[in-house]
């Protein structure tokens, strides 16, 4: 069992006043602190082992090389992938889906078929599938969401899931609401629907343990920065067979088996969606984010995290005309609340003299924010460093900000 007040020494960025206010860091949606394994990690390779991957035949090449393919196995163990060649290593879920939207799409989708979205899409898991949808002739469906309580409205479900919908991408958790969508349920039932599944895992990679295998999807899309990682780096899963049959997105060195001045030909995943040199010393250190969170226990780092989400929801909840977005109970680590009469930003702006680092605005959420009848919201948080402590800073510090405008 993790003890959870000692974890916040690992985080050397922790460890600063903002003004002369100690940071309270309630901004991990966005991105987290990155412990000090993660940092030893980056700095052994650049200080050891630095050479390019795949080509060298060098000492040092080949260490980067298996350092390189050995962190592609940790993250296939960390997310129970069959195999390391179904993890692509990309920039992050952003690049993940893009890969996805860009290559499967073009082998796969034709005029009159659907692609199936839900209404709390972050831009990233909805703007590549616009993109793919003008480019092949597809159309967008959305499953509606249920309102302030933000779950997905599932009665809606068999009527939108007509046989001219060929995909379905849906967040796993919602980066505003909180919400924990049932990814393994509507992955069954598409799966038996023969509709391929991509599930933006950017909110859950960090916070609740990941099995894509139990989950059922076909793609899984990830950043390592939401979970202690470097930024730059994340990956995309995806299922063998999928991968085996789908083009390559980018063209360069490092994808080929044979190329001659009018065509070439294709390495099999993953190396076929890892055109150029890659990013490996973020992608080795993303390796060590995967011990350090599994070292922590993934179940346990799920528990801590809803627990201060609803602790935090439950406090905010007396403050007079707060208006709390998502589930009260089984939410991620999310807790997002507007106010009609003071702006977010003027939230965050004022939080932040009391050195409590919050997020104000449209989360990339912009449809959602409409449909909710919003144009922001604020937005705590958490992660493993945090605790009830700060949820109580959180409070105090809005009350303080409620009295000054009111
Ligand atoms: N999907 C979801 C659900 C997200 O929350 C984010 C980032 C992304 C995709 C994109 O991830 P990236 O690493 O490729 O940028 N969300 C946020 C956020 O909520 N605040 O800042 C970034």
């Amino acid at each position: 069992m993790p003890n959870w007040s000692n974890v916040c020494a690992d985080f050397p960025a922790l460890h600063q006043n903002v003004g002369s206010k100690p940071l309270v860091y309630l901004d991990n949606a966005a991105t987290t602190q990155r412990p000090q394994a993660v940092i030893d990690a980056l700095d052994h390779f650049y200080r050891h082992d630095n050479a390019n991957v795949h080509r060298g035949l060098h000492a040092l090449s080949m260490r980067a090389t298996d350092a390189y393919e050995g962190a592609r196995a940790r993250v296939a163990r960390f997310l129970n992938a069959a195999a390391p060649e179904e993890i692509i290593f990309t920039r992050g879920t952003t690049e993940s889906i893009n890969l996805v939207a860009a290559s499967w799409t073009t082998v796969n989708l034709r005029p009159g078929d659907v692609i199936l979205l839900t209404e709390m899409e972050h831009h990233s898991n909805l703007v590549p599938w616009q993109l793919a949808a003008k480019r092949t002739g597809a159309t967008l469906r959305f499953v509606p969401i249920t309102g302030d309580e933000g779950r997905l409205d599932l009665s809606q479900l068999d009527r939108l899931l007509t046989p001219e919908v060929k995909l379905f991408a849906f967040t796993h958790v919602s980066n505003t609401l909180g919400t924990i969508n049932p990814a393994a349920e509507l992955c069954a039932k598409a799966r038996t629907l023969g509709i391929v599944t991509v599930v933006d895992g950017a909110q859950s990679i960090g916070h609740l343990p990941v099995d894509v295998r139990a989950i059922g999807c076909d793609f899984f899309a990830f950043s390592g920065h939401k979970m202690g990682g470097p930024t730059g780096i994340g990956g995309l899963y995806g299922r063998r067979e999928l991968l085996d049959i789908m083009p390559p997105w980018q063209g360069g060195g490092g994808m080929i088996s044979h190329v001659d001045f009018l065509e070439s030909r294709w390495k099999p995943s993953p190396e076929r969606f890892e055109a150029g040199t890659p990013n490996i010393a973020d992608a080795i250190a993303l390796g060590a984010a995967c011990d350090y969170l599994d070292g922590l226990g993934r179940d346990r780092i799920a528990a801590h995290d809803r627990e201060l989400a609803e602790l935090a929801h439950q406090r905010l909840s007396v403050l007079p005309g707060i208006r709390l977005l998502g589930p009260a109970h089984g939410r991620s680590s999310v807790v997002s609340f507007a106010f009609t009469d003071i702006h977010a930003h003027d939230i965050v702006t004022f939080a932040d003299e009391d050195g409590v680092a919050l997020r104000g605005g449209h989360h990339c959420n912009q449809p959602l924010m409409r449909k909710l009848g919003l144009t922001g919201t604020t937005r705590a948080s958490f992660y493993v460093y945090n605790n009830a402590g700060e949820v109580e800073t959180l409070v105090a510090t809005l009350q303080k900000i409620l009295k000054f405008f009111r």
